[in-house]
């Protein structure tokens, strides 16, 4: 097969993009669009009189050329997914699958292939909160050497319904609604649910999104899932389905739900600072990438139909192949043209790869072609973020709007008499479809299997671990409590008891629906591997690139406060100073230390975990309401907290657990839930080990 040169440099892309990319510190003159230098960019050009009042002229070209490029400042934002954020980055394969598949992305080890990531919320406006309830998107573009291959996926494996006809209407039924455009980056609203209850189908989806994984602490800390099945060719020509599976090095983590709302209005950008800042850090998140593989001959043999995008492939019944690895580790130079016009097709695939029946990937491979062009115009894959590394060339897509490629030559046609632009044969690298048997009826149909709906979603909630089956049960009942039409909120708590009675009877009591007295589905209490979160801790518990706040007042412990930064610094942690006040707090040995924020600029929220070294400090941070519900709701949100000397009865006091007792001058240090204090050597309180993602995971 043809191969590219640039198949072996992981940075192929970027140096792509160094043909289109200028450089604003090259103190270059000010010009205009065609070039010309501009001598006043602040003054309109007007006619005045001796006191210099007068008309603006509309002659001034340059003022017009100027205002008129601001008022087209603005394209359509993405229909759904339009917050979101992206970075660059590689894929490496470890393993080769030339077994089940040609594809040289997935067959060639010795290649590292450079990549496009963007994650994104799905019901917000391009403003929103990073940290709302909601899907997240999970979008790969990968710059194979083949041509692009886009993985349009979500950090939850399944989907809300079905068919692809029915997008639009969940879409409307979850955006704000048509009347007062109410509510805005959220799911609880009548409308939503009213969708909900009318489409059984979507019961699986619908209770991941009430689970923990619709708020991630990070973009870093997810699961990516392909959804759709796609099928594998190999070199004899034999078809496997597969799904693709993207898992965290850093595990999977979440927020709880007091501290995704708070961050909401304190920090609206968190995720995308949060990814933007590991990265700029030299922190590079990755993600294991591994396929689950189906033989075809086996696709009838399930309960279930593996077409079937609400349903999930049962790890225990198809178990995941790691082959490799993705990684991000450099930013955008410029959000516009690369995170705002990178456009994805699930369409776009690579030989050795091919779609499946699945009825929702067919419409996805419509839709998404067809909203880039709307979006960003038909020439939209020759922007530079989204044209291949490849050579590439067509002499007969040619011509529209915003064509800035220039072919030459005398014929735009094929056949064409000089043979021009000819196709490839399969040895060439052309590719070809599989050749799939069809035969049947034209018919609105779906097989029987589509029709049932509350298994897997039974199986999900079991498999559940205490605290997040009560999460479960809190976010239903905050959605449903902002339903105010009690069809709405009372249909859908009868829908959950045929998931789980206990689950339904605690939603139906906060809500107001009716309690239900019996499931109108016996649940079995089946568990299944890989659906709670708190399966993919890391191995070790890891610190680094989680936020760390220090906390400091007037008369500190200097020696406690530095040895502990930078024993939290040597471990990749972010560290933060909170002082009393910017100007500068000043330790008790008389070294002055100027903050990285005052109390009222930062919020526990913001952080993982939080340190308080000991001094008389302790005495001014006591009369600081800030400091104490500092304390407090960290240990609400289920944060690392870590004090040492005088701050360790402050802390246990604050905390007021039964089990803590208050420490004595010279104890051994100790932990519990979480919050870890000892005397004389700050760095020790590392040691214990719950300051690190373990213990925020359960959050
Ligand atoms: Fe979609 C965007 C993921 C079903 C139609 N989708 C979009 C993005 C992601 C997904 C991550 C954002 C891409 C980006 O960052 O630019 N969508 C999914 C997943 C689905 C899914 C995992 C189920 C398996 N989508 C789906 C269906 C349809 C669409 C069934 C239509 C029939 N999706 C679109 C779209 C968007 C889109 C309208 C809006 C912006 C874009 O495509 O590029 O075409």
């Amino acid at each position: 097969m043809a191969t590219n040169p640039n198949s072996k440099i992981a940075d192929g892309k970027h140096a792509d993009l160094q043909k289109d990319t200028v450089d604003i510190q090259d103190k270059q003159h000010m010009t205009t669009d065609h070039g010309v230098r501009i001598s006043n960019p602040d003054q309109w050009l007007r006619v005045v009189d001796e006191k210099k009042t007068g008309s603006s002229l509309l002659e001034d070209q340059i003022a017009r050329e100027k205002i008129t490029r601001f008022d087209h400042e603005r394209i359509p934002e993405r229909v759904v997914h339009a917050r979101g954020t992206g970075a660059f980055g590689k894929f490496k394969l470890y393993e080769s699958a030339e077994d089940v598949t040609t594809a040289g992305v997935l067959t060639d080890t010795s290649r590292e292939t450079p990549l496009f990531v963007r994650f994104s919320t799905v019901q917000g406006s391009k403003g929103s909160a990073d940290t709302v309830r909601d899907v997240r998107g999970f979008a790969i573009k990968m710059y194979t050497a083949e041509g692009n291959w886009d993985i349009v996926g979500n950090n939850i494996p399944v989907f809300f319904i079905q068919d692809a006809i029915k997008f639009p209407d969940v879409i409307h039924s979850v955006k704000p609604e048509p009347q007062n455009e109410v509510p805005q980056g959220q799911s609880a609203h009548n409308n939503f649910w009213d969708f909900q209850y009318m489409h059984s189908e979507v019961t699986h989806m619908n209770q991941w999104i009430m689970s923990d994984r619709a708020i991630p602490r990070s973009f870093r800390m997810m699961q990516g899932f392909g959804v759709n099945t796609f099928s594998l060719i190999n070199k004899a020509g034999k078809r496997h389905f597969v799904k693709f599976h993207f898992t965290p090095e850093l595990g999977v983590h979440s927020l709880v739900w007091d501290e995704a709302l708070k961050i909401g209005g304190q920090d609206p950008d968190f995720h995308r600072k949060d990814l933007g800042e590991a990265i700029e850090a030299g922190h590079f998140p990755r993600w294991k990438f591994g396929m689950q593989l189906m033989p075809e001959e086996k696709v009838d043999s399930f309960e279930f139909d593996p077409l079937d995008a609400t349903k999930v492939w049962p790890e225990e019944l198809v178990p995941i192949r790691y082959i490799g690895e993705i990684e991000l580790n450099r930013n955008v130079d410029e959000f516009f043209p690369q995170t705002e016009q990178v456009a994805f097709c699930t369409s776009h695939i690579v030989p050795g790869i091919d779609f499946s029946d699945d009825p929702l990937l067919q419409g996805r491979n419509f839709s998404y072609f067809d909203t880039q062009i709307s979006r960003l115009g038909p020439n939209w894959e020759e922007l530079p973020i989204n044209r291949p590394v490849c050579p590439y060339m067509s002499l007969v897509n040619r011509d529209g709007q915003g064509r800035h490629r220039i072919t030459k030559g005398k014929v735009n046609y094929w056949p064409n008499r000089f043979e021009a632009n000819p196709p490839a044969t399969a040895e060439q690298g052309g590719f070809v479809s599989y050749p799939q048997k069809q035969q049947g009826a034209k018919k609105r149909a779906l097989s029987d299997k589509f029709k049932e709906h509350f298994n897997q979603a039974q199986v999900f909630y079991n498999s559940l671990s205490p605290i997040e089956k009560m999460h479960v049960a809190k976010a239903f009942s905050f959605e449903l409590d902002h339903c105010d039409d009690p069809v709405v909120y009372k249909r859908m708590t009868e829908r959950l008891s045929a998931i789980d009675l206990d689950l339904a009877k605690t939603v139906a009591k906060n809500v107001g629906g009716d309690t239900p007295l019996k499931s109108p589905k016996e649940n079995k209490g089946k568990k299944a591997k890989g659906l709670s979160q708190l399966e993919f801790m890391p191995e070790k518990p890891i610190i680094a690139t989680r936020r760390v706040a220090i906390l400091l007042a007037d008369e500190f412990d200097f020696n406690q406060y530095t040895t502990m930064k930078q024993a939290l610094n040597e471990r990749g942690a972010f560290v933060f100073t909170i002082g009393a006040q910017r100007q500068g707090v000043t330790a008790e040995s008389g070294q002055k230390v100027i903050p990285d924020h005052f109390y009222s600029g930062a919020r526990s929220t913001l952080f993982d975990a939080v340190y308080v070294p000991g001094g008389k400090h302790i005495q001014a941070l006591l009369k600081n309401g800030v400091f104490k519900h500092w304390i407090s709701e960290s240990f609400a949100h289920l944060k690392a907290i870590a004090g040492s000397n005088e701050a360790v009865p402050f802390i246990e006091k604050r905390i007021g657990l039964p089990e803590v007792e208050v420490a004595q001058s010279g104890s051994p240090l100790k932990e519990s839930y979480g919050v870890v204090t000892g005397y004389g050597d700050a760095v020790s309180l590392l040691k214990v080990g719950t300051v690190g993602p373990d213990a925020k995971g359960l959050a």
